[in-house]
């Protein structure tokens, strides 16, 4: 079996990451004690892909828990879903990384890094062959950017050739007030370039667009944004808890997903959207929720995919259909928007099917899109970190912890450079080098290709 290592870190991740268990322990009829009730033995088939099979039955999810203070796994373990974990899975201690990449990376987190390194090694040495890490945190506060990154760089010198796969919160001002945020996000975006594989970027402000927009509530909480986020973490993880045939593994995603190393960020989405509590509309239709999943409303990142091109997509579609009203929908999709996709990147729309759909919903589609459009989102994180930076705003917090300006130059950079990266892209690159006036153009492609 090819196990899964998952990671959730700081209050995000540990919010975002319970939602996620309780939610894929319904699809694969785990209860919150860890006993079977299924229905069916194909909810049991791929199961230990994340969960460890324990003694009478029970299943353990293979997780870990990680916060530099207590309150968000507080939360969980009293909650009606703290006995479905490990008791030594829940690591955490002091009083939180105060909002600072610095502290969750250099100071606070450092002490609790080993504690959490054991704890992995011993999971990852129980397993049969390990593909990898999937790991939840936000990239806003402390925690889950500061710990996040350095956990990251421990994983890539131990497990160097495993896959690190995160669910990454991105911050945004409609959701929250805290002024450093770009700072600790620039940092953190940093480091997930140089050492994640695959990066699913959960946007807070598109989040909020969603609920606030299409859900219609007004003021939506963290527990309406959670809800829609673990909604697509169980969609994406589907084909790989589930028997089929497309990018069932995270080395797969990552080999049929990105074709330039840095460019690894994907745009999720999901369809039906729904709020917490209300079913999904009965009626939908196949070439309803595909027509949804390509609609910029329903991206989990904020920026406009019609202004980018699509590189790849994966759709994976859930519950009873036909393959040839799919497909036919799917090409739909692509005619008449041609010149949103790549040209070079013959065949980049993958579609795989699971008859099973999620509980509440008979027929449901989460998508998965490597879009160029993604720089609209790093570039709304330098604007404002370079606004700051360059008045030195609120930098002694970090330099007081050890930190130097050469890492904020150096983030600031890395982050440009991989904006203009996607950007490069967006142009089609026959009319970049063989520009129409010139003569033999149409021999020279004929030649070459
Ligand atoms: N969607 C969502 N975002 C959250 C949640 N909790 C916090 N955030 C966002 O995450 C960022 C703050 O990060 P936290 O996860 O609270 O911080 P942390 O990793 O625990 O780090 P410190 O508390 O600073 O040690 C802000 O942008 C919040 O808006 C949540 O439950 N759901
Ligand atoms: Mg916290």
């Amino acid at each position: 079996m090819r196990e899964i290592i998952h990671i959730q870190l700081g209050q995000a991740g540990n919010n975002i990451g319970n939602k996620f268990w309780e939610n894929i322990c319904d699809e694969h009829g785990v209860d919150p004690c860890g006993k079977w009730h299924g229905e069916t033995d194909l909810q049991l088939e791929r199961i230990n892909v994340y969960f460890n099979e324990g003694i009478r039955n029970r299943f353990i999810p293979r997780a870990v828990c990680v916060d530099l203070e207590s309150s968000a796994m507080e939360c969980l373990r009293s909650g009606p879903f703290a006995r479905l974990f490990k008791p030594e899975s829940f690591i955490f201690d002091g009083q939180g990384a105060g909002n600072n990449f610095a502290k969750g990376r250099y100071t606070e987190g450092v002490e609790l890094m080993d504690t959490v390194l054991e704890y992995i090694r011993k999971e990852a040495e129980a397993c049969d062959l390990l593909q990898g890490f999937q790991i939840v945190h936000s990239i806003g506060g402390g925690t889950g950017s500061g710990m996040g990154s350095l956990l990251m760089d421990k994983l890539k010198e131990e497990y160097t050739d495993r896959i690190i796969s995160t669910f990454t919160i991105v911050p945004s001002p409609k959701v929250s007030d805290t002024v450093v945020e770009p700072y600790n996000a620039t940092l953190a975006i940093t480091n997930l370039i140089h050492n994640s594989d695959e990066t699913y970027n959960i946007d807070n402000e598109a989040l909020h667009d969603i609920c606030f927009r299409t859900l219609k509530l007004a003021g939506p909480s963290y527990g309406d944004l959670n809800h829609v986020i673990a909604a697509a973490m169980a969609g994406i993880t589907t084909c790989m808890r589930f028997p089929g045939q497309l990018n069932t593994d995270l080395r797969k995603i990552k080999v049929n997903m990105v074709p330039f190393p840095n460019l690894h960020f994907f745009v999720p989405g999901f369809a039906p959207l729904t709020s917490r509590g209300n079913q999904p509309y009965k009626d939908i239709t196949v070439s309803d929720i595909i027509r949804q999943l390509f609609d910029a409303r329903n991206m989990m990142a904020a920026c406009d995919p019609r202004k980018g091109k699509y590189l790849t997509v994966t759709s994976i579609l859930r519950g009873k259909m036909s393959m040839k009203e799919v497909d036919d929908n799917m090409h739909n999709i692509q005619d008449k928007n041609s010149a949103s996709f790549i040209e070079w990147i013959p065949n980049n729309i993958k579609t795989a099917v699971c008859d099973i759909p999620p509980r509440g919903y008979k027929l449901s589609g989460t998508f998965i899109a490597n879009n160029t459009a993604i720089h609209e989102l790093f570039n709304r994180i330098i604007t404002a970190f370079s606004a700051m930076y360059r008045r030195r705003a609120f930098l002694h917090w970090y330099t007081g912890e050890g930190m130097d300006d050469m890492e904020f130059i150096e983030a600031e950079s890395c982050v440009i450079d991989l904006i203009s990266e996607y950007q490069r892209f967006e142009i089609n690159v026959l009319d970049e080098f063989y520009p129409e006036d010139e003569d033999n153009n149409d021999d020279y492609i004929n030649e070459t290709y």
